[in-house]
């Protein structure tokens, strides 16, 4: 496959961190919230095997936080997700399904609670801001909504931990998944939670004073060289088999949380007010029609632009691709697909086309590890 150069504008922002990627080899951009995310170093496949046992630095700058606080804060924050934050604690953090009246999932964005009245959003691709601006308008909330200059770094690999701990001791190690604390280092402080979308393990730093974070960054490499420290990104690969889920890949606003497989995020039963609250207690109670699930090819390369048909044997459609990868583990291609009941069943068979050719797959269920 030919490959294109992303032109780079303003519009398409750099990070702090693009001129250190770049001189260590990144190869690969895609653009996530306005910004630059890089997509690769040098072969996926190789930095998959170096994610599993090592530990990389990620510019991850492109999760992009929108901060929100005031007197409505609470009830702003809520209004938007699925997910019960009533009591939700200072110092957590959240994985939150972002929908609208309809039930659509507008986002799927991490939230940390950082005060009774302020929260960051660390949001997933699509304008989550105006969105929230849009609800704070309309109902008349006490809220100022901003982006605010944070970017985050994040640290992913089973040795992150032992990097970590060289540089801001026991205490890093210590803290719970999903939690937060902060931490000094060159006389600034940096929120950082143990986070991050691998699941090798890791932590995201929230990035607010540059410069001390590009002192970080550097140190990073210069105390990790025993540990093999590499810089990386979001491995599609490791990604898929772990089956962390990608907005406006796997799903986007025309799907639901319940088709998505995020039931565990939504919360119908206390008295919380939420948008799509009725709507998808409709959904709930007639159940869904269609499902996200994994699926196995007969093959060892594939490339996604857009979703692929997923065929049954007389050739009606049962369902679509929407991720795909080259699985060294499962040494065939990996993906994650949305199919129409009855044809959800783990093991259930199916054909697909991929560049002229046809292959034999099969649907399994999520996560594949
Ligand atoms: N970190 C931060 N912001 C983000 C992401 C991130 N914003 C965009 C995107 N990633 C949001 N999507 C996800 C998806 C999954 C997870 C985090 C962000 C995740 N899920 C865990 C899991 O599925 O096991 C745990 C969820 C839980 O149980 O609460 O980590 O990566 N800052």
């Amino acid at each position: 496959m030919k490959n294109y150069f992303v032109a780079k504008s303003r519009r398409i922002r750099s990070t702090p961190y693009t001129s250190r990627i770049e001189k260590q080899g990144a190869s690969a951009y895609t653009v996530y919230n306005h910004m630059l995310l890089p997509a690769a170093f040098g072969s996926l496949e190789d930095s998959y095997h170096h994610l599993k046992k090592h530990v990389q630095i990620w510019d991850v700058a492109a999760e992009r936080q929108v901060e929100i606080s005031g007197k409505d804060s609470a009830k702003l924050v809520q209004l938007m997700t699925c997910r019960d934050l009533s009591k939700s604690k200072i110092g957590r953090c959240y994985y939150c399904p972002i929908i609208d009246d309809k039930a659509g999932l507008i986002n799927d964005p991490v939230i940390l609670k950082l005060d009774n009245q302020r929260w960051w959003i660390s949001i997933a691709d699509s304008d989550v801001i105006l969105f929230a601006k849009g609800l704070a308008i309309g109902n008349k909330f006490d809220v100022k909504i901003f982006e605010p200059n944070v970017d985050i770094l994040a640290v992913q690999g089973p040795k992150s931990f032992q990097l970590m701990e060289k540089i801001f001791g026991r205490k890093i190690v210590e803290m719970k998944f999903f939690g937060f604390d902060y931490f000094e280092f060159g006389g600034a402080k940096h929120l950082i939670a143990k986070s991050g979308w691998s699941k090798q393990g890791g932590y995201e730093i929230y990035v607010e004073h540059t410069e001390s974070g590009l002192a970080l960054y550097d140190k990073f490499f210069e105390l990790g060289n025993e540990l093999n420290v590499k810089p990386g990104c979001p491995n599609l690969i490791e990604r898929i088999e772990s089956a962390l889920l990608s907005y406006g890949n796997d799903m986007d606003n025309n799907d639901n949380p319940l088709e998505c497989g995020l039931d565990k995020y939504v919360n119908l039963d206390t008295d919380i007010n939420f948008l799509g609250k009725e709507k998808l207690k409709e959904i709930k109670k007639k159940g869904v029609t269609r499902k996200l699930m994994g699926v196995k090819i007969e093959t060892k390369e594939i490339n996604i632009t857009k979703s692929i048909k997923i065929l049954d044997e007389k050739n009606n459609e049962i369902g679509e691709l929407r991720s795909g990868a080259y699985s060294p583990h499962f040494d065939k291609v990996i993906g994650i697909a949305m199919l129409h009941k009855p044809y959800w069943n783990n093991s259930q068979t199916f054909k697909i086309e991929l560049n002229g050719k046809r292959f034999d797959g099969k649907v399994c269920d999520l996560p594949f590890i």
